[in-house]
């Protein structure tokens, strides 16, 4: 029998101590033999406001350390059910951005070329993009997208076309993610102009705003972010300023009136049986958090991703 990449044992050597890995899993140089890669972008070079979730990953990892083996509702026990360890921080260059999108876009290739499915802490929005070019190469994807904002401007700031702003329809015009299996939830906010998110619209994109995921509630939204993800290869996006601020205050762009934590936890918990590709957690900037709150946030959605992606693998494989 195959036996997994386990975490260091809580009971036996405490959290606090040891190498900072998430989920103190083993930390590897290569994906080679993983089914889930864990890895980490410290990259903020697209962030248009309040720069720092290029701290993001090393937090999170710290926070990780909280992780434990089994879901309490689900019963998923991921590291029994899929080969799962850290694979380090891809290497990228903190002040040319062109540059750092090619580095993201080459080191995610190398895990995906590896056979691993990559689960991945941010970094800014933007890395989202060079991740896509990287995970969508056969065809499109779909999209299941938690923000307060829809990321799908044109340009900033007299042309500036990469920005943690514009990600999504950039990868739409690339052909990376098929904006007709796109859904965004969560949206809000005060918004630049009238007609904001009507190129989004337009295209096919379903956004539920926060007012109506608030009148329904995470169970039908979720029916209808499955339905339209189909049984089709799917990229998770999770960033964190989708969290209410007053629960995950550190972050680039908050925004008033967001999830609750639970409610982004039941979100992700009813993504069991997607085809999740790949999928991040992003915006976490440790610089703004308190007490660590927001990068134990982002840890948990990760736990929780996690969770979804090994019993995916473990269907595939056909054990469970
Ligand atoms: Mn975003």
């Amino acid at each position: 029998m195959t036996r997994y990449n386990q975490p260091v044992d809580a009971a036996q050597i405490p959290r606090f101590a040891g190498h900072s890995t998430f989920m103190r899993l083993p930390a590897v140089t290569s994906a080679e033999g993983l089914d889930i890669a864990l890895v980490g972008i410290p990259w903020d070079g697209g962030t248009t406001n309040r720069a720092g979730a290029r701290h993001g990953p090393r937090e999170i990892r710290n926070q990780s350390s909280l992780m434990r083996r089994v879901h309490h509702v689900s019963k998923i026990a991921p590291f029994e059910l899929a080969n799962i360890a850290d694979a380090g921080d891809l290497q990228v260059n903190p002040i040319d951005l062109m540059r750092a999108l090619e580095e993201i876009e080459n080191g995610i290739s190398r895990i995906v070329e590896a056979g691993a499915r990559p689960l991945i802490a941010g970094g800014d929005h933007l890395t989202t993009l060079p991740v896509l070019r990287a995970v969508a190469r056969k065809a499109p994807l779909g999209l299941i997208h938690f923000d307060a904002h829809s990321d799908t401007n044109d340009s900033y700031f007299g042309g500036a076309r990469f920005t943690h702003g514009t990600p999504f329809r950039r990868a739409i015009e690339e052909g990376l993610l098929d904006p007709k299996r796109m859904v965004q939830i969560g949206i809000r906010g005060s918004n630049y102009e009238l007609d904001e998110h009507d190129w989004a619209k337009a295209e096919g994109i379903r956004i539920i705003y926060m007012e109506e995921f608030t009148a329904r509630g995470p169970e039908d939204v979720m029916a209808e972010a499955r339905a339209i993800a189909a049984d089709q290869p799917t990229y998770v996006s999770f960033d964190i300023d989708s969290i209410d601020p007053s629960m995950a205050p550190g972050t680039g762009t908050p925004e008033l009136g967001g999830f609750l934590t639970r409610e982004a936890q039941a979100m992700v918990r009813l993504l069991q049986g997607v085809d999740i590709a790949a999928a991040d957690v992003v915006e976490v900037a440790p610089p703004f958090d308190l007490g660590g709150m927001t990068a134990l946030t982002g840890a948990t959605m990760m736990f929780e991703l996690l969770c979804i992606m090994a019993e995916n693998q473990a269907r595939k494989r056909g054990k469970t």
